[in-house]
């Protein structure tokens, strides 16, 4: 096995590879995921993968890779425990700004607080269940160690009004 590296976190899809020769040649490879085939054998160099982790349980697993020739000898590679860490807590958020209740006569800064286990990726506000304005990121990336926060998340609200149509005019008189 080339990749991942022994003890790897997997948060997301990762390529799984290995090299593998033979004093005839190589036929293919079959990758297993704790001793269960993972994918269909690969017989075109490189031999690689993409898994996507996210059918498999958080928690550590067990990469091998199988090389076989064209005689059906086989050889397991030395195994590759990984473990797999996928973010399934969703996020906490609740708004700042403006006050529940409030009478608004101007422009305003429409505000939010969320947090994750993991990282907030972006806020998007909504105006009676519709966007208001494009989600907006965290103001600033947290240091690894303190909770993973974007107390800042905010726009101004409401945005310039449109320009109003033009007045229709009035059809001519009757005779
Ligand atoms: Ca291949
Ligand atoms: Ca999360």
């Amino acid at each position: 096995m080339t990749s991942p590296t022994d003890g790897a976190p997997v948060t997301g899809t990762i390529t799984v590879s290995a090299n593998a020769s033979d004093n005839v040649g190589v036929v293919g490879v079959q990758f297993l995921l704790d001793g269960v085939a993972l994918g269909a054998e690969d017989t075109v160099v490189p031999y690689a993968l993409s898994w996507d982790p996210t059918a498999a349980t958080n928690g550590t697993h067990v990469l091998k890779a199988v090389a076989r020739d064209a005689a059906g000898n086989t050889t397991t590679s030395a195994s590759v425990t990984v473990t797999v860490a996928l973010d399934t807590t969703p996020p906490t958020v609740a708004m700042s700004a403006p006050a529940n209740g409030a009478s608004l006569s101007g422009a305003v800064t429409v505000s939010a607080n969320a947090s994750d286990d993991v990282g907030v990726v972006g806020v998007q506000f909504l105006l009676n269940g519709a966007a208001l304005g494009p989600r907006t990121r965290p103001h600033r990336t947290p240091s690894a160690g303190i909770p993973r926060r974007s107390p800042t998340a905010r726009m101004p609200w409401p945005r310039a009004p449109a320009t109003p149509p033009a007045t229709p005019p009035l059809p001519p008189p009757l005779p």
